[in-house]
Formats: structure tokens, sequence, C-alpha cells
């Protein structure tokens, strides 16, 4: 690959302002460990893990060499009526991660695609138990479930929808958000005010009756609106107002599963079973891109029990499963166990704790939260420029040679589960200066 800087015309990016990237470009080239580096050679320090995916750091060499083995191997194989067995291998692997009850997996190719593909077998699984009239779905104010059209219609991010607001699938309603910044600012760990918001699932359930729904959607943290905690027991309330309904819970686990949170998945740190997890990114570490949805065995029991050997599901992709995605997820999920990556994630936790609570006074600085390895810095807005602050601070991090992701005025760290306390400590330290300065 040559190092010339091409035309940045073409690519039309995703998610970004194309034209003052492409006045000030934040380009890398390599990747190693917890570390960027730029086409000239700058280190950049990852501080979220790509986009909160590579949990095992960059260029892990077992999970390249597996990589690189497959491809030699099998390019591609087709999984509608064929099938290779390291995917049935990989699916048992993870299957057994999964909190007890949950032992079958759909494979998709992103976490948008996990979504729908959730939202789809929810809706499938409820005409297939005799319950047709249950079509409604219910996700959450700020919630991000991908760019489908599925996921942005249980999604709760207003400029994700706006351009296609006529568009968005019907029957859906929404939950409040959970963030309290005046009750619950600079918490550390899961907030102690909020539990009663999990009480308007019940009120939307009265107002259409519960066996008109199909079921919620939640990520158990909400990441890309800024790193949103569960208040203390609020997911647990929202369980078993579920429960009461015979409703599906889904969590959107697409960044909280695979170690983020010190455990297998948030399911497991909250001690709150769902009934299908959606899941991506750190499924293979970021490295081929892969999703994955996990469903309660009652489900997938409902669709096998039918008479016959017809499809029970009209759904799936053609990527799914895709050998070099399972050879990825397989090293990946090694890699995980072989290194302790998800405890040493839980061990590291108090470290970054500590030190992101430590920019509490710092200027333009109005809250600190985070858990397990997923934290935010939320500032002030500028006066009538929101987000310009924080896309400010995020362009000097770079150029300090740190990434962090920004959304709105909020700073997000996710880094890979390898950092060590130096890396906690030069993250920290930089935000801080470029806030000073
Ligand atoms: N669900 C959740 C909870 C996510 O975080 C998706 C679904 C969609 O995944 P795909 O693979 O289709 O992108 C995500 C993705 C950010 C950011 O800036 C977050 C995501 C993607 C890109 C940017 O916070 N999360």
């Amino acid at each position: 690959m040559s190092d010339r800087i091409p035309s940045l015309e073409s690519f039309w990016m995703p998610f970004t302002g194309n034209r003052a990237f492409k006045k000030n470009p934040r380009l890398v080239a390599r990747s190693r460990g917890m570390f960027y580096y730029t086409p000239d050679g700058r280190e950049i320090l990852d501080m979220v893990a790509g986009l909160w995916c590579c949990n095992a750091g960059h260029g892990h060499p077992r999970i390249v060499e597996a990589i690189q083995a497959q491809a030699a191997e099998m390019d591609y194989a087709p999984h509608f009526g064929f099938g290779h067995p390291a995917a049935f291998e990989v699916a048992e692997t993870l299957s057994r991660m999964t909190p007890p009850g949950i032992n079958h997996v759909f494979f998709t190719n992103s976490g948008s695609e996990s979504v729908d593909t959730a939202l789809k077998i929810a809706l499938a699984y409820q005409r297939e138990r005799g319950q047709p009239s249950r079509t409604r779905l219910i996700g959450r104010e700020r919630g991000y479930h991908g760019v489908g059209f599925g996921g942005i219609s249980v999604g709760g991010i207003p400029y994700n929808r706006k351009q296609f607001s006529n568009s968005m699938i019907p029957g859906v309603d929404h939950l409040p958000h959970t963030h309290l910044l005046d009750r619950n600012a600079y918490s550390r760990g899961l907030p102690e005010h909020g539990v009663e918001l999990a009480d308007a699932l019940e009120g939307i359930l009265t107002l259409h009756d519960p066996g008109n729904v199909a079921a919620v959607i939640v990520e158990p943290i909400a990441g890309s609106a800024g790193v949103l905690m569960p208040p203390q027991g609020y997911l647990k309330r929202l369980r078993e107002i579920c429960d009461k309904h015979d409703i599906l819970l889904i969590f959107d686990e697409v960044i909280t599963g695979f170690g983020r949170l010190g455990d297998n998945f948030a399911a497991h740190a909250f001690d709150v079973t769902p009934d299908i997890m959606t899941t991506a990114k750190g499924l293979t570490s970021g490295t081929v891109p892969m999703g994955a949805v996990f469903v309660r065995d009652g489900i997938y029991n409902e669709f096998m029990s039918k008479p016959g050997s017809a499809i029970e599901l009209f759904h799936g992709y053609t990527y799914s499963a895709h050998p070099l995605a399972v050879a990825a997820c397989r090293a990946t999920q090694q890699v995980y166990a072989d290194e302790g990556l998800f405890r040493r994630a839980a061990e590291m936790a108090p470290v970054f704790e500590d030190a992101l609570h430590s920019l509490k006074g710092e200027p333009h600085v109005i809250d600190i939260r985070n858990y397990g390895l997923m934290g935010a810095v939320e500032f002030s807005p500028v006066e009538g420029q929101p987000g310009a602050r924080g896309a400010d601070i995020i362009q000097r991090c770079f150029e300090a040679g740190v990434m962090v992701r920004v959304t709105g005025d909020t700073i997000a760290f996710s880094p890979p589960l390898i950092l060590e306390e130096q890396h906690i400590r030069h993250a920290v330290e930089t935000l801080r200066k470029v806030l000073r300065a």
C-alpha cells in the first residue's frame, strides 16, 4: 500500500461532516496494540477501540494468523442450505458464554443487521406462538440501534430519524431516556436515582394494551448517545414488567458485549437476562465485520416445533457466518479467554474510574460517568453552538496523539481491554491539558 495521500473526494464518508473532514483530515494508516499510526508515522493512543470494537487491541498475531489461514483454506461458504463446520463450532462456543437458557445464535454482519434481525425474530415469534396481534415495538429516547429501518425506528436519536421521518416502521413507542444530569452528575458506576423511569413502560402498555406489544429493546448502557447509564434497579424493573405482560426484552449489547463491562455481557454484569441479545463489534474485535443475535431456547424451539421441515425463518444474509468472520471470531474468543481480557477489564475499571473523575473541576466539565471500561466526560456547550466544544476537543486530542470519540459535547472512552495504567494516565492528562489550554 502506498503512503501517497489520495484525493478524498470520491469516498462519501459515513456519519461524518465530509466537508469539514476533507479540509482537515484525520487519517490513520497502521495499527498495533493500543495505537494507531498516521500516514506520516505519528503515534495515536486509541482510547475508543476503533469504534468501540477492537477489544483485543490492534493486530493481535493470533487473530491475524487465523484470518490469513482461513482465506487460504476456503474463501466463502454459503449457509443457505449448506454449512461450514467451523460456523457451528463457533456458535457452540459463543452459546457457552451467554446466560443460561440462551443457546442459539443467528449470524449477521453488523450491529444494524443484528438489531433488524432481532426485531424480525421477535415479530415472527409472536405469530408463531399464536399471538399475531403483538406487533408493537418499544425503544427508548437517545437509544442507538444502528441504521436499518427497524433500528432507526426503535432508536431515539433525533438527527438519525429526521431525514427519514416518513419512513419509520409503524407502531413504535419510546421510553424516556435515563440521563438525569441534575440528579446523577458525577456518579461512579450505576447512578442512584431514576429507577422509576422504567415504570413509563407500564404507561405505554396500558395505552396500547400489552397484548399488542411484541418487544422492548434497550441498550443496557446507551453508548452512542454519550454513555448513558441505567439507574440502579432500572433494568431489573424493565425485566419484571416485561415478564408480567409476556413481552420480549431485547438487550442491544453491540457495545456492552464481549468484556466491555468486565464480564461476558451486560446481562451478566447487571444480572438481568433478556430474551434476545444483539451483538457485533467485539465479537471479532472489529477485525472482520460480523454480528450475532442470541435467542432464548424457548424462542428458537417455538420455530422448530412445527411439523414438517420447511424454512422456519425467512431471513438471512449471503455473508451470515462468513468463513473469515468465523475464523476471526473463533480466534478472538480464544484470545479473550487465554489472556483473561474480560477479567482484566474488571481489574482496570477502578483505575480508569479514578483517573476520569480526576477531571472534575476542569474547565467546562459538567459530568463524568463510567462503568467497566466505558466512560464519558460531558462539557457545557458553547452558547448557541451545541457540539462545537466537543468537536474542538477531539480535534485537539487527536493533534496531541489521543483518539477519543465525540457525541455532541460529550467525549466517550471505550479503550481496548489490553490497556495499561500508563495509557489511562496519558489519555486523561492529555485531555486535561487540552481543556486548560
Ligand atoms: N447497536 C448499538 C448499541 C450500537 O452501538 C449498532 C447497533 C449498529 O452497529 P453497526 O455495526 O451497524 O454500526 C451500534 C453501533 C458512536 C458510534 O460514535 C457507535 C456505533 C457505530 C458508529 C459510531 O458512538 N455503534
